[in-house]
């Protein structure tokens, strides 16, 4: 299959996805209590993750698959491989905010080479081929030229490690002084995507694991930004890392 036709396949996959989202039975969600979330979550990421599964494997028979809802994870050292969130930005989910997305990345030897992010309450379609820009619904999208001062700065916050969630706050302050404001979304993925079209300048996060970046990240870099660990060196996809992503541009 050519590799335009191969993207189309997958944004129409997730944006079925997508629509599982926004048609969410809103009525089995217990916001009173915690099994309840628990609950409600699991059976629309399981869901939706083995819609994706199945259909994303009928396009690629023989691609390894990894997703974020697997108790062990698939090797990427093979052809392809998908790499998927069925839903980034999970509490954002229970709580209605709307601001969600479905990601999928496809490797190829182990790097990444398709991307696709999909923000069903906006119907915006992130995607990006290796080497030929990214797209934002079918048109370019590029990186602000924005410095930090005149920058928004995008930041998630580690929920579950009270060392780095510290060190995470610590850091958006020192950014909330250099920048001109900053945010908190809920969703890496759309993070990404958000510096990708020229929203924000940068985004990090202290820890998130390969389902939430492989793809945003390519269409980040397709787009003409960056985005590596907080030491510097390049995202891992075989385990989790820190994330720092922005514009590019000097500050
Ligand atoms: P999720 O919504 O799929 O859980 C918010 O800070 C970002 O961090 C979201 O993209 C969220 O993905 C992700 N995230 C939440 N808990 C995480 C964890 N334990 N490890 C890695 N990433 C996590
Ligand atoms: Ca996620």
């Amino acid at each position: 299959m050519e590799p335009d036709q191969l993207l189309k396949n997958m944004e129409n996959i997730v944006r079925e996805c997508g629509k599982i989202i926004l048609h969410a039975d809103r009525s089995q969600n217990q916001t009173d209590a915690k099994p309840g979330h628990a609950n409600f979550v699991t059976a629309y990421d399981k869901k939706i993750q083995q819609l994706l599964q199945t259909r994303l494997l009928q396009l690629l028979p023989g691609a390894s698959f990894v997703g974020e809802e697997e108790d062990t994870h698939a090797s990427i050292d093979t052809d392809y491989a998908f790499i998927v969130d069925p839903i980034d930005g999970t509490t954002n989910f229970i709580k209605d905010c709307r601001m969600s997305a479905v990601s999928v990345a496809l490797t190829l030897d182990g790097e990444r080479y398709m991307g696709v992010v999909h923000n069903p309450y906006l119907d915006e379609m992130f995607t990006a081929i290796k080497g030929q820009g990214a797209f934002l619904n079918g048109a370019p999208i590029h990186v602000s030229s924005q410095p930090l001062k005149n920058g928004i700065v995008l930041f998630g916050t580690a929920p579950y490690n009270e060392e780095l969630a510290k060190k995470s706050f610590e850091m958006a302050y020192g950014y909330f002084k250099r920048a001109m404001d900053i945010r908190r979304s809920g969703s890496a993925a759309l993070d990404l995507c958000s510096v990708a079209a020229g929203r924000a300048e940068l985004f990090f996060e202290l820890y998130l694991s390969p389902w939430d970046y492989a793809a945003g990240s390519l269409i980040l870099e397709e787009a003409g930004g960056t985005a590596v660990t907080i030491e510097g060196g390049p995202l891992t996809l075989r385990e989790g890392c820190s994330v720092l992503a922005g514009n590019g541009v000097e500050s």
